[in-house]
């Protein structure tokens, strides 16, 4: 049975404070499933939000989280079974919505669509216990998967798998990973290894060091300690010449100023994070004569979920994560904001 209030983490204005408390279950429309949360992992960007860090404006008020897995309980009335079943696993994402016609759908870049609804930003997200999303965009859980571990991969892991294909980089070549310890930089190099290639983990703090072992990083750079990042990721690599590929998934802005010069000639800078006010920069000369290129990449389509879903489901994605309650929101943020985490915080929801 659907209870009429359920609890949720709300803001109330831009910076917050977060209010646990108490607030009405909403209904579904036509074309939309209510899933009841279980797990919600906490994304770097759900901290943007509340921050006010882009310039894109949120709804007020506002409930946070896009890295939701739940039960289906109730469906609008053009939800049919083959869209989405009541009883179903699914997962909730950042792309909440999509138009589906526009010629960025028609394309399979649903990111891309001028109306598209972003799960806790322009829409209500999974920090509470009975959330809303388009039926045609939940991510179909497989069988098996628990909840708690998959969460994070439905932002951080379908990111970085995108990302990661956008790079180019092939089997047997080296990526580099900045911001390696953080959620979307331990995914990254789950998925890099999955998919065949080396991995080189920069980010700083021991804590950090040891998760990028595990996982399986062949190399890790200390941003903190190292006087000179660009040699060191360079002599990183077997010969030399530098990562064939970069994904930037750091939260802060200097490193998207220092890639270009260390990513190998013919190589792909991959932007992924978002640091607040930040600019990209890369020398004209120096990029030019090595050919590099900068591709930025954001979240991935429905395909990219299903992909992402379904190197997890073989086996193939270790997630590493902490669960906390709901309520333990604050907390989370204030390790985030001091950059103490290393992998995922997953919020279990109350039942
Ligand atoms: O679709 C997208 N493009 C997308 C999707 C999801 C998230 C983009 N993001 C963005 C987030 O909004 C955020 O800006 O990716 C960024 C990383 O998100 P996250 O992985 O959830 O953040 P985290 O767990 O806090 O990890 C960030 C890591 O960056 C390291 C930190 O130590 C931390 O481990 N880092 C920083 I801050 N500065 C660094 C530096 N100079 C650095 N690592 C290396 N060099
Ligand atoms: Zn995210």
């Amino acid at each position: 049975k659907i209870p009429s209030e359920q609890w949720a983490q709300v803001i109330d204005k831009v910076g917050g404070p977060l209010q646990y408390k108490k607030i009405p279950v909403a209904k579904p429309g036509p074309e939309e499933v209510l899933v009841n949360v279980k797990y919600s992992g906490v994304c770097h960007t759900d901290l943007h939000a509340l921050n006010g860090d882009w310039p894109l404006d949120v709804k007020l008020p506002l409930i946070g989280g896009h890295e939701g897995a739940g039960i289906v309980v109730a469906r609008g009335e053009l939800v049919t079974d083959d869209i989405c079943k009541i009883g179903e696993a699914v997962g909730i994402k950042w792309l909440n919505d999509s138009c589906l016609s526009c010629t960025f759908c028609q394309q399979a870049d649903e990111p891309l669509c001028p109306n598209a609804k972003l799960s806790g930003y322009t829409v209500d997200g999974t920090f509470q216990q009975y959330a809303i999303a388009s039926a045609r965009h939940v991510s179909h859980i497989p069988e098996g998967v628990p909840l708690d571990e998959i969460a994070p991969v439905l932002c951080a892991g379908i990111t970085v798998y995108k990302g990661l294909k956008e790079s180019g980089a092939r089997p047997g070549q080296t990526v580099g990973i900045v911001g390696a310890g953080g959620g979307l930089g331990a995914l990254a190099q789950q998925y890099a290894k999955a998919m065949g290639l080396h991995t080189i983990a920069i980010d700083t703090g021991d804590d950090k060091k040891k998760l990028c072992e595990e996982m399986g990083s062949q190399a890790f750079i200390d941003f903190a300690k190292s006087s000179d990042i660009t040699k060191d990721v360079k002599a990183a690599t077997k010969d030399g010449l530098g990562p064939h590929a970069v994904l930037l998934v750091a939260a802060s802005e200097k490193p998207f100023q220092q890639a270009a010069e260390y990513v190998r000639p013919r190589g792909t800078v991959v932007v992924i994070g978002l640091p607040a006010k930040a600019f990209i920069r890369a020398p004209v000369f120096e990029s030019v004569v090595k050919m590099i290129r900068i591709q930025c990449s954001y979240v991935g389509n429905r395909q990219d979920g299903v992909e992402a879903l379904d190197f997890f489901a073989r086996g193939l994605i270790k997630v590493p994560f902490k669960t906390v309650e709901l309520k333990d929101l604050p907390k989370v943020y204030d390790l985030m904001h001091q950059g103490q985490i290393a992998g995922r915080y997953v919020l279990k929801i109350p039942d």
